[in-house]
């Protein structure tokens, strides 16, 4: 096995969870020097604003969903406010277990589909907690929505 397949933050296959696993939708961030914060979404408000548009969920349970328009904040622009210095990566897992691990290339580089966010809204409203704020977009992932964590729980920024 390759170390990619072995990483449970680069799932290739899973059944999605339709439900949040808590009410609340704030997170834990954990920084690469081991300080940590809560952000709520008061925090996220203040930082630049970004939309991607035509988004599509490519979802296992129900199909193909979208597009949608989605705003939040771009994972660089977050990473950036609360961590000036160098990264690798940022694992960005749920409650339930399920994430991701996105480089900072990744985040850095936006895709031909637009950046990497953390959104908090969709077309023009306020993401409910069931549609996963706070969810992570990224956009262009055609593998089963296996990117596009809902309901943030923590985000742990490296520097390997
Ligand atoms: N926290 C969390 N996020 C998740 C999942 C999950 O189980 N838990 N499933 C993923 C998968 S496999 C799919 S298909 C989509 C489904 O998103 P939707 O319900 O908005 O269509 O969420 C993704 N994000
Ligand atoms: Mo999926």
């Amino acid at each position: 096995m390759t170390a990619e397949q072995d990483d449970p933050l680069r799932p290739h296959s899973h059944d999605s969870n339709p439900e949040p696993p808590s009410p609340d939708s704030h997170f834990t961030l954990v920084l690469p020097d081991g300080r940590s914060r809560i952000i709520t979404l008061a925090d996220l408000y203040r930082l630049p604003v970004a939309t991607v548009s035509n988004c599509i969920i490519v979802s296992t349970g129900h199909g193909i969903s979208g597009p949608f328009t989605f705003t939040g904040v771009t994972l660089w622009d977050f990473v950036m406010a609360y961590w000036p210095g160098t990264w690798t990566e940022a694992e960005v897992v749920s409650a339930d277990g399920f994430g991701n691990r996105v480089f900072v290339a990744e985040a850095r580089n936006a895709s031909s589909s637009g950046p990497i966010i953390l959104a908090y809204g969709v077309d023009d409203t306020r993401l409910t907690r069931r549609q996963g704020v706070v969810r992570l977009i990224v956009p262009g992932e055609r593998d089963d929505a296996l990117r596009q964590v809902k309901w943030i729980g923590k985000i742990v920024i490296r520097d390997r």
